[in-house]
């Protein structure tokens, strides 16, 4: 992969954006989605990588083997609209991968989802995180991500989370698009990333009943196991150490994947001021979030 500058953001179809996920755009519009494509949709930082690495075990854990030494996550389950220099895009890896069904990542919100996903009525699994620890999580990933604009220090994140100017755009109208189109839309499951520290056996069978699996409980359990903190951490298919713009030396990827890590960087104020915030933008949903469990 060629060396890549820190890249600036801008206004793409109304919401925040870089280069790196827009160059490819006519491709990505017009990407024929499959019937049987399953969608992880998240905000970055919400438990993409968690969510990918349980389908992929469900669907092909016990087919090929070298598939869960040699292929890392990102190569198993392609980033839709990444076009990064030097690399093959994820349009190009997701037409050419040979599994049925596909899984395919995208942090895209709701309205920019390519068109043929609705049309071929995909499967969507949407997974949702608090913002404020999903906030903690996308500032330590600015800093360690050389693909990402330069974050600041936490206090201007933090407003700049609040407002929106961050890669693909504000966490409140992603969360609450997917929630609304839930409404009208029985291929979408809404996840929360509290749930699965919570209990992740649970959801890992929630998951298998909206997606018609009837996956035994003995493969189930182990694959609870395997999808564990610590266990994909140490895993280096699950845990990005191959990606060269990451640098761990700053924060590691799987870093510490809790609920609740915002207090140990919200001050007071910042939490008075952020939850008067919140309360304005989340005044109109019913969708609720839990802080702490
Ligand atoms: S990305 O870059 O948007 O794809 O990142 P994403 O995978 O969505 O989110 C990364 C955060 O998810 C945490 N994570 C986990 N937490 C608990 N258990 C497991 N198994 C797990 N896998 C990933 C990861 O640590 C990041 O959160 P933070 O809070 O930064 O640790």
């Amino acid at each position: 992969m060629k060396s890549i500058n820190r890249p600036e953001l801008f206004d793409f179809e109304g919401i925040s954006m870089v280069h790196y996920f827009t160059d490819n755009w006519e491709n990505i519009q017009n990407f024929k989605a499959r019937p049987d494509d399953i969608l992880v949709a998240t905000y970055p930082k919400a438990g993409t990588t968690w969510v990918s690495y349980i389908l992929d075990l469900l669907y092909f854990g016990n087919t090929a083997p070298e598939r869960q030494t040699d292929l890392p996550i990102f190569m198993r389950v392609p980033f839709l609209e990444a076009a990064f220099p030097g690399l093959p895009s994820g349009v190009e890896l997701a037409d050419a991968l040979p599994t049925t069904p596909r899984l395919i990542k995208t942090h895209l919100p709701v309205q920019l989802v390519p068109k043929s996903f609705w049309e071929q009525n995909c499967r969507v699994v949407y997974v949702a995180r608090n913002a404020k620890d999903n906030a903690v999580s996308y500032f330590h990933f600015d800093r360690m991500n050389m693909g990402e604009p330069e974050p600041g220090d936490w206090n201007t994140f933090l407003q700049k989370f609040k407002d929106g100017k961050n890669v693909f755009g504000p966490w409140y109208d992603h969360v609450c698009g997917y929630w609304e189109k839930k409404q009208t839309c029985s291929n979408i499951h809404y996840m929360f990333f509290e749930d699965m520290v919570e209990n992740t056996g649970r959801e890992v069978e929630r998951l298998c009943s909206f997606l018609g699996l009837s996956t035994p409980t003995e493969e189930r359990e182990r694959i609870t196991k395997g999808v564990h903190f610590d266990a994909m951490k140490q895993n280096n298919m699950t845990n990005y150490s191959t990606v060269p713009l990451l640098d761990f030396k700053i924060s590691p990827f799987m870093r510490k994947g809790k609920v609740g890590d915002w207090k140990n960087h919200f001050t007071a104020a910042q939490n008075e001021q952020f939850e008067e915030h919140y309360r304005q933008k989340m005044k109109n949903t019913t969708l609720q979030f839990r802080t702490e469990i």
